[in-house]
């Protein structure tokens, strides 16, 4: 193992000098006629977090992980990097063409549509159009806002819901986030779900009243909306992870809790989890961390839980995610046991594998060891549907899975609003 980590050191900085030379322009390399340029990988033998954290830390885009088994997008150097430290590596196919496949080689009925067949997912105009039909049928139930904009200038919408929503009452705020990642477009029907589950249900369901009427739910259905957007542009998927500001920075790395500090995230700009120049770089992140530091009300935070919502794994995952001990600084071991406890509360609502965040991987300046951190804000990640997936049907599940799978967290999410009180 340890040998393992050792070469795989030296073959990932062998491995990013490669990287550079196979991206310069127009210039092919003769192997990428027959190794994609963007290869997708089952790691087989990533069984351990510390083995994980080489695999994501090699600069490999880390699709998804169960079992012990990580699926990645690689060049064909970070392939042969990642095979010279010693992991197995079988290969699913090429990730541009399973993108193209996926999207049905259909090209879809314009610009800024999702590919044809998948039209149930909402653009973000169609998100915005449903929001703003929310609160006008719910004016007693909903208002919305934003919470600033994002790099593009696309507003970053969060909508309240709680009766008397126009007062700020003395009630545990819970806050919902989603599609921090573009491509994970499951989050934003997850996030939308709850939504119109609290408006719409409130008439008729006496449990959903009761937590309306006692508890004020944030929701900001996409943190990142122009990542999303480009994600969908051009008739079809492009496997877009980061926002658009440059090169892309990773949302879920770019927050000020131990921000770059431990090998959970990149300092290069074409990483898939490119940390960003500095803590808070992107104006997305910046302005959700500027509401949540706006909540503060009396020297009191007023939100006591979250839920960042991605895809996918099926996991529920708690912070901290920048370091492997269950506990440090400003996290006890009472209230890391909270955080399990709670954690497999939640996950046996829904069937999700409950874990720390880091024994997944470790990573560095996520939005849950923030919000801990700073706040202490019961955080949790949930990876959301598939639990796994050969390649690319991971992000981009049909869209006849979204009412299934956005319900099968409706027990979760109550439970959650619960254990704010
Ligand atoms: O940001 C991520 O890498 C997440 C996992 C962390 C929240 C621990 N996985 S994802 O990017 O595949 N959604
Ligand atoms: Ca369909
Ligand atoms: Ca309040
Ligand atoms: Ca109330
Ligand atoms: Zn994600």
């Amino acid at each position: 193992m340890l040998t393992r980590r050792a070469l795989i050191a030296v073959a990932a900085i062998a491995g990013g000098a490669l990287l550079a030379a196979a991206t310069s322009p127009v210039t092919a390399q003769p192997q990428t006629e027959t190794v994609p340029e963007r290869g997708v990988y089952t790691v087989l033998d990533a069984e351990d977090a510390a083995e994980r954290t080489t695999v994501a830390g090699s600069g490999v885009d880390v699709l998804g992980s169960r079992d012990g088994e990580l699926t990645v997008v690689a060049s064909p150097a970070q392939a042969r990097s990642l095979r010279a430290g010693g992991f197995s590596l079988e290969q699913v196919g090429d990730f541009d063409a399973m993108l193209a496949d996926r999207s049905g080689g259909r090209s879809a009925q314009g610009v800024d549509e999702f590919p044809a067949g998948d039209e149930n997912y909402h653009t973000y105009a169609e998100l915005t159009e449903e929001l703003k039909a929310t609160e006008r049928d719910h004016a007693d139930l909903a208002t919305l806002s934003s919470v600033g904009r994002s790099h593009e200038d696309r507003e970053l919408h969060l909508i309240k819901i709680s009766d008397n929503p126009d007062i700020d009452e003395d009630e545990p705020e819970v806050l919902f986030t989603c599609n921090q990642h573009a491509r994970e477009h499951l989050t934003t029907e997850m996030c939308l779900h709850i939504v119109q589950r609290f408006t719409d249900g409130y008439a008729e369901d006496a449990a959903i009243k009761k937590l309306v009427d006692t508890r004020e739910i944030l929701v900001v259905p996409t943190v990142n909306p122009d990542g999303a957007e480009y994600d969908i542009s051009e008739g079809q998927y492009q496997g877009w992870r980061k926002n658009r500001q440059n090169e892309g920075t990773d949302l879920n790395r770019n927050w000020g809790h131990q921000w770059g500090c431990c090998g959970g995230s990149s300092d290069r700009p074409s990483s898939e989890t490119y940390r960003g120049p500095s803590a808070f770089s992107a104006p997305e992140s910046k302005a959700l961390a500027d509401f949540v530091d706006s909540r503060v009300v009396g020297e009191s935070q007023q939100i006591k839980a979250h839920i960042d919502f991605h895809t996918y794994s099926e996991l529920v995952l708690w912070p901290y995610g920048y370091t492997d001990a269950d506990t440090g600084p400003g996290m006890t071991s009472a209230e890391a046991q909270r955080f399990q406890d709670v954690g497999k509360q939640l996950a046996q609502t829904n069937g999700y594998q409950p874990q720390q965040s880091s024994d997944l991987y470790i990573t560095d300046g996520s939005v849950n060891d923030w919000m801990w951190a700073e706040h202490k804000i019961l955080s949790f990640t949930f990876e959301m549907y598939p639990s796994d997936g050969i390649g690319l049907d991971g992000f981009y599940p049909p869209d006849e899975v979204i009412p299934r799978e956005t319900a099968r967290n409706d027990e979760a999410v109550d439970t959650l609003l619960r254990a704010a009180g």
